[in-house]
C-alpha cells in the first residue's frame, strides 16, 4: 500500500490560516496521536473537529481538523487536513512532528497523482487541476474548470467506444470470412464512422489551437516604421510609461515587453524597433529582431502615421504581414489627416489615449474570445494533448487510405486500434512512469 504523505497546502507565509494535508492509510492514526480533542478514529467522515496539537505535553497550536475517510476523498485515501494559525513557525513545527511520527514529505503534485493512480480522475482532469491553479484570467479559469468537469474525458471515451464497436464488427468478419456481404457492410460502416470522427477531431483541433493561444497569452507584436507611435501605443495599452517615447526616429532599439488582460485574455505585448534602412549598427540589429518577430507573432498591430502619406516602408510592412492575424492602426488621428490608405483601419491617437478601446474590441473579435467565454466549448489546452490529437487524426487518415486502397480488413483494424490507443494516451489510459512523474512534478507542493 501507499505510505502516508504530508504537505503544507496553503501558500507558505503569514496569513489567517494555514492548512497541512495528510493522505494515506495511517493519516488518521498519526494525527490522532498528536491531537487532543475528540478521538479522530471514531468521528464521522467529513467532519471538522476542534482541538489542539500536542507534542511532549506542550500545546503547539489550537486547530480545526477535517477528517475525510476513504474512498470519497481527493486521493481516494484517508485524508486529514489540519487548519492551523497561519504562522510559519506553527506550520513548520507541526510538519516536523508529523514527519517524526511516520509521514513522508509529499512530492509536488503527489496528492493529485494519487487521485489519478487510484482512478478518481484521468490525466486531462489532473491537468485541469494544474491549469486552474495557474490560471490568471477569467478565460483560463473557465477552460480549466471545463477540463476538471470531465467533459474532455467524456468526449474521448465516447469516441473510443465507437472504435471498439467498429473493431468488434471487424472481428466478426475475420471469424466468418465466408459472408462477403458482411464485409461490405462493415467497410461502409467504418467509412462513415471514420469520416464523422475525423470531422469531429479536426473541429476540436481547430478550437484547441485557438484555445491554446488564448490560454498562453496572445503574442502581440507592435510593428511599424520609425516614429509612427509604436512605443506610445504600448504605453497607452499598458497604461504606464514603460517604453521611451521621443520624436527622434529610431528611439526604440531593443524590444520592450509588457502584459495586459483584454476581455479576460492575456496579451504578451512586444514593442519593436521601427523598420527602415539604417546604417547604425545597433539599430540594424533591432530592426532584424523586429522582422524576425513577425513569424512568431500571433497578432500584429501594424501602426501607420495618419499625418503623412504612406511610404515604401509602410507598404513593405503591409505586404509582409498580409497573411498574419493583424490590426492596421492609423495613429496620430489628432493631427491633420494626410494618409489616404483607407483599407480596414482603426484610427487612434496613442498620445491622447483615444481609440484604444476599439483596438481591444477588435482583438476580442479576431480571436473569438466571446465564444470561448460564453459557451462551454470542449477542447484540449496543452501541447501534450494537442500532439496526441494530431497523431490520432493521422491514424484516422491511414484508416481512410486503407479503405480507399481496398486493403485487407485486418490491416485497417491495426490502424483503428492505433487511433484508439492514441486517444487513450490523452486521458492516460496507458501511461509510462516517466510521463506521470514529469507531469506531476510541475504541480505545486501540497496539491
Ligand atoms: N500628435 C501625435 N503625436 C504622437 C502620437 N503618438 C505618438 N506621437 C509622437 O510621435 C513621436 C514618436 O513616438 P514613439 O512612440 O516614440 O514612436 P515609435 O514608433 O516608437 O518610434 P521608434 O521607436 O523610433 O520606432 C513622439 O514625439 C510622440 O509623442 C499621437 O497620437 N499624436
Ligand atoms: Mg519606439
Amino acid at each position: 500500500m501507499n505510505d502516508t504523505i504530508v504537505a503544507i497546502s496553503t501558500a507558505l507565509g503569514e496569513g489567517a490560516i494555514s492548512i497541512i494535508r495528510v493522505s494515506g492509510e495511517d493519516a488518521i492514526s498519526i494525527v490522532n496521536n498528536i491531537f487532543k480533542g475528540k478521538d479522530l478514529s471514531k468521528v464521522a467522515s467529513h467532519t471538522i473537529n476542534y482541538g489542539h496539537i500536542i507534542y511532549k505535553d506542550e500545546i503547539i497550536d489550537e486547530v480545526l481538523v477535517s477528517v475525510m475517510k476513504a474512498p470519497k476523498t481527493y486521493t481516494k485515501e484517508d485524508i486529514i487536513e489540519i487548519n492551523t494559525h497561519g504562522s510559519i513557525a506553527v506550520v513548520n513545527k507541526i510538519m516536523e512532528i508529523l514527519l517524526l511520527k511516520g509521514c513522508r514529505l509529499a512530492e509536488p503534485g503527489e496528492f493529485t497523482k494519487r487521485a489519478f493512480l487510484n482512478g478518481r480522475i484521468d490525466l486531462t482532469e489532473a491537468e485541469g487541476v494544474m491549469d486552474l491553479i495557474n490560471s490568471e484570467t477569467e478565460l483560463t479559469r473557465k477552460m480549466a474548470v471545463n477540463e476538471i468537469s470531465g467533459k474532455v474525458s467524456k468526449l474521448i471515451t465516447d469516441l473510443r467506444d465507437n472504435i471498439v464497436a467498429l473493431i468488434s464488427n471487424i472481428e466478426v468478419n475475420i471469424d466468418y470470412p465466408e459472408y462477403e456481404d458482411i464485409e461490405v457492410v462493415t467497410i461502409n460502416k467504418i467509412k462513415t464512422e471514420v469520416k464523422y470522427m475525423k470531422e469531429k477531431l479536426l473541429e476540436i483541433l481547430k478550437l484547441s489551437e485557438d484555445g491554446k493561444v488564448l490560454k498562453d497569452g496572445i503574442k502581440t507584436v507592435i510593428l511599424g516604421k520609425p516614429n509612427v507611435g509604436k512605443s506610445s501605443l504600448l504605453n497607452a495599452l499598458l497604461e504606464e510609461d514603460k517604453a521611451i517615447v521621443t520624436d527622434v526616429k529610431g528611439t526604440t532599439r531593443d524590444i520592450v515587453e509588457g502584459n495586459i488582460i483584454v476581455g479576460g485574455v492575456k496579451l504578451n505585448l512586444i514593442d519593436t524597433a521601427g523598420i527602415r534602412e539604417s546604417n547604425d549598427v545597433v539599430e540594424k540589429i533591432g530592426i532584424e529582431k523586429s522582422l524576425n518577430l513577425i513569424d512568431e507573432a500571433e497578432l500584429v498591430l501594424l501602426v501607420l502615421d495618419g499625418s503623412e502619406e504612406l511610404t515604401e516602408e509602410d507598404k513593405f510592412l503591409l505586404d509582409k504581414t498580409k497573411d498574419k492575424k493583424r490590426i492596421v492602426i492609423m495613429n496620430k488621428d489628432d493631427l491633420e489627416s494626410n494618409n489616404t490608405y483607407n483599407k480596414d483601419v482603426i484610427k487612434i491617437s496613442a498620445k491622447a489615449g483615444i481609440g484604444i478601446e476599439k483596438i481591444k474590441e477588435r482583438i476580442k473579435e479576431l480571436f473569438n474570445v466571446g465564444a470561448f467565454l460564453s459557451k462551454n466549448l470542449t477542447f484540449f489546452t496543452n501541447v501534450r494533448q494537442i500532439t496526441l490529437l494530431k497523431s490520432a487524426i493521422e491514424s484516422l487518415e491511414e484508416v481512410e487510405k486503407g479503405i480507399n486502397e481496398q486493403m485487407e480488413i485486418d490491416m485497417i483494424e491495426i490502424d483503428l486500434k492505433l487511433v484508439w490507443e492514441k486517444l487513450g494516451d490523452i486521458i492516460g489510459a496507458n501511461y509510462t512512469e516517466e510521463l506521470i512523474d514529469n507531469l506531476f512534478s510541475r504541480f505545486c507542493l501540497g496539491k
